[in-house]
C-alpha cells in the first residue's frame, strides 16, 4: 500500500524487480542509476557477495515535488534471485505497489523464469497482496545474447499476456527506461482507481509520469523526444 505522510506531504510508493538469479534485476537499477541526473534521484544502495550476487535487496529512490507541494518518493527495489533466498524475496515484497518481473530471454532459462513466476505469485499472496491487481509489467532482457526467445515469440506472448511486455539489453541501457515507465503507468493507473490519485495528489498521470522522466537522460538510453508515452 503507498505510504502517505500527511504532515510532510510525502508519498511512498514501492516497486520490486522480481525474477530468477542473473536475469539482470541488478543492471537494471544500475541502468536506471546511470540514466538519471542526481537531481531525480538519490544513492544506489546494493548488498551483495563478493561475485555480484545480490544478497539482501538493492534500492533506489528516484523524487520529485509538485506544483501542490507533494513530495513523491518512488523506491525501487530488487529481490536476491538465487533460490535459497526465497524468504528474502517474500519480504521485499511485502507493501508492494507494483512489480517489474525481470525474465531471461536465453532459452535454457525459461524454466528459471517460470519458477521465479510462480514464486512470485506465491509471494504476493503471503504478503496479502493480488497478482491479479497487482500492477505488473514483464521485461525480457538479455536480448543480445544467442539462443534466446525470438521476437516473433515475444510477440505473439504479447499479444495474450495481460501484463505489457517489454524488451531490453540491460547493460547497454536499451530498454530499461520504457520497463520503468510502463511500471510507473500501470502503478499510476492502479492508484488511482483504487486511491483517487489524481483528484488526492492533484496530479494527473501525464504529468506525473512527466516530472520523473524530465530527470532521465532519454537519449543516453536511445529514446527520441516524445517517444515514453
Ligand atoms: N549479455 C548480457 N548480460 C547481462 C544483461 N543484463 C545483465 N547481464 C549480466 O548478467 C549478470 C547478472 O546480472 P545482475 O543484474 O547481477 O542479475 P540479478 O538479476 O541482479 O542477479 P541476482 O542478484 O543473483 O538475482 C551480470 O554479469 C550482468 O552483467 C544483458 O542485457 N545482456
Ligand atoms: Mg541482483
Amino acid at each position: 500500500m503507498v505510504q502517505f505522510n500527511i504532515n510532510q506531504r510525502e508519498i511512498v510508493v514501492k516497486l520490486v524487480y522480481y525474477g530468477p538469479a542473473l536475469s539482470g534485476k541488478t543492471t537494471n537499477l544500475q541502468s536506471i542509476y546511470a540514466l538519471f541526473n542526481a537531481e531525480g534521484r538519490g544513492r544506489l544502495m546494493t548488498l551483495d557477495t563478493a561475485d555480484d550476487r545480490t544478497l539482501f535487496f538493492d534500492l533506489l529512490p528516484l523524487f520529485f515535488k509538485t506544483k501542490a507541494g507533494y513530495k513523491f518518493k518512488i523506491k525501487l527495489y530488487t529481490v536476491p534471485g538465487q533460490v535459497m533466498h526465497n524468504s528474502t524475496r517474500r519480504l521485499v515484497l511485502a507493501g508492494a505497489d507494483g512489480v517489474a518481473f525481470i525474465a531471461d530471454s536465453q532459452r535454457s532459462e525459461s524454466k528459471a523464469n517460470n519458477d521465479a513466476w510462480h514464486g512470485m505469485v506465491e509471494n504476493l499472496q503471503q504478503n496479502g497482496l493480488d497478482s491479479k491487481t497487482m500492477p505488473t509489467v514483464i521485461q525480457f532482457n538479455k536480448r543480445d545474447l544467442v539462443d534466446i526467445r525470438s521476437d516473433e515469440e515475444i510477440a505473439e506472448m504479447r499479444g495474450k499476456s495481460r501484463e505489457p511486455i517489454f524488451t531490453a539489453i540491460a547493460t547497454q541501457k536499451v530498454g530499461v527506461l520504457e520497463t520503468l515507465h510502463g511500471l510507473l503507468r500501470e502503478t499510476y493507473r492502479h492508484l488511482d482507481r483504487q486511491e483517487g490519485f489524481e483528484r488526492k495528489f492533484e496530479i494527473n498521470e501525464k504529468e506525473f509520469l512527466r516530472q520523473i522522466f524530465v530527470n532521465a537522460n532519454t537519449a543516453a538510453a536511445g529514446i527520441r523526444f516524445g517517444e515514453l508515452e
